[in-house]
């Protein structure tokens, strides 16, 4: 099928094959609102609007849209060399199908090397070949060709009964919710399914980070099977292209708000002979690290308020009247105390930037921090704040240099006294710095 977009601002023509092609196509980079048109032209309330005749959204117009079968339900699974396995999982999904009246269509999103694709397509299944290797980019190539209002995502290697997908639609069907994981934890996991290693450390491990960092209560957040609305899909907005993309639909899900019900499910072990894709180490670190780059308190701000608490402790602790554990501090311990308060202010301010930069992209909502900042923070507010924390100490170092000029260079100032003018020097300097960024960042 092709579809014809012409840009106002450009007179030009796109022919894009909607079956097959790529969306990811580099000569249409430059016009994303197509791509992400696509993902609206299976939106069944858009065609209803704009199929047969010339419609227009925002300045695209759309010319005639021929030949769109809009299916109830896409089963979407990537596959990499699954040919032992890939045709049970197509036959279960089309029982599935018929023995529930489903209006289902199954898309296989498919780099291979074996016979994984001529296997589903004599099945019947639509085969797409995603540009780019990896779990997740396979998905979101895959989603991208899918028509359904109800997508359903799974595992190519038959370790998830298909039989299950109406118990996955359920959910979504009665309106209450908007992702339906599969969990394996609170189902069942059959002796051989999963290596110790990723059943008793990795996925718990991974999803309690997911847990605490998003203040949830998800049993399994790696699950490979699941079901969700286009709508919702089209709001997670999801990026990745790895093993990790599991754990950002889960986050997204939750820091936009969409409801998510859990269903029990038996995870089954692979296909004798079937070679598992997951590498335990370098896809767990994957995860990991997506999940705590997501995380901007626990990377940034709770470490940098622990380091500029203790380091604002350590400079106060040298003036306070006692001594604490007999232990006297000098000047020494308030470089140590000051270079600490410097460095926790900066990740503070990292923290800041992080959670400002993905509210500006629609990653995450506004919390209780930047909306403070929001409403009272500007940037003349900051750099007024800031120049006057520098004149401070500015002014205090001249004070201590004035004395000592004046005791005709005999009297060097006290140590701890100019480190506390130079500290906050550098405070006030931060502070106008980082309020100029986040100017650049919040544009
Ligand atoms: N198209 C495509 N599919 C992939 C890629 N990597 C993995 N897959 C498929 O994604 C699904 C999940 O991969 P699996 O290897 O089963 O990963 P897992 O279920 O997390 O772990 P194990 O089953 O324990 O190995 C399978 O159907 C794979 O064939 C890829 O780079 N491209
Ligand atoms: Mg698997």
């Amino acid at each position: 099928m092709v579809i014809e977009v012409k840009l106002d601002d450009e007179e030009q023509k796109f022919f894009l094959p909607f079956n097959g092609g790529s969306i990811y196509n580099p000569m249409l980079l430059p016009y994303l609102q197509v791509d992400r048109r696509i993902g609206l032209l299976s939106n069944k309330r858009f065609l209803e609007q704009f199929s047969g005749g010339m419609g227009s959204f925002n300045n695209t117009h759309f010319g005639e849209i021929n030949d769109l079968h809009i299916s109830e339900v896409s089963v979407v699974i990537p596959t990499k060399n699954e040919e032992k396995s890939i045709g049970t999982c197509i036959e279960k999904i089309q029982k599935v199908f018929e023995q529930y009246n489903i209006d289902g269509e199954i898309i296989v999103a498919d780099n291979s090397t074996d016979r994984t694709p001529e296997i589903a397509k004599e099945l019947g299944a639509k085969v797409v070949v995603p540009d780019k290797m990896g779990y997740g980019y396979a998905y979101q190539y895959g989603i991208s060709h899918a028509s359904g209002h109800y997508i359903v995502m799974g595992d190519a290697d038959n370790t998830y009964d298909f039989g299950d997908i109406p118990r996955l639609l359920e959910p979504l069907k009665n309106g209450e919710a908007d992702l339906v994981m599969g969990s394996r934890l609170k189902g069942k996991i059959l002796k051989g399914a999963m290596p110790w290693l990723h059943q008793y450390i990795g996925n718990p491990m991974l999803t309690l980070c997911v847990n605490i960092t998003h203040n949830s209560n998800i049993s399994d957040c790696h699950s490979g099977f699941r079901a969700f609305t286009r709508e919702s899909y089209d709001r997670m907005g999801l990026k990745t292209t790895g093993m990790e993309y599991a754990s950002e639909m889960v986050m997204r899900a939750l820091t936009k708000g969409l409801r998510i019900v859990e269903k029990p499910i038996t995870y089954y072990p692979r296909v004798v002979g079937s070679e598992p894709n997951l590498n335990s180490f370098s896809d767990g670190w994957r995860h990991l690290k997506f999940i705590f780059l997501e995380a901007p308190n626990f990377l940034f701000i709770l470490p940098g308020a622990i380091l500029s608490i203790l380091g604002m402790m350590l400079v106060l602790m040298i003036w306070a009247p006692f001594n604490i554990w007999d232990v006297n501090l000098g000047p020494h311990s308030m470089a140590v105390g000051s270079l600490f308060a410097i460095m926790g202010y900066q990740v503070l301010f990292l923290g800041l930037f992080a959670k400002l930069y993905s509210i500006k992209h629609d990653l995450r909502s506004h919390d209780y921090m930047t909306r403070f900042i929001e409403r009272h923070v500007s940037l003349e507010r900051g750099i007024t704040a800031g120049m006057i924390i520098f004149l401070a100490g500015f002014i205090f170092a001249l004070y201590l240099a004035w004395n000592w000029v004046n005791s005709g260079f005999m009297h060097l100032p006290v140590l701890d006294q100019y480190i506390a003018g130079i500290t906050l020097m550098v405070l006030g300097l931060q502070t106008v710095f980082n309020s100029l960024f986040i100017s650049v960042i919040d544009g």
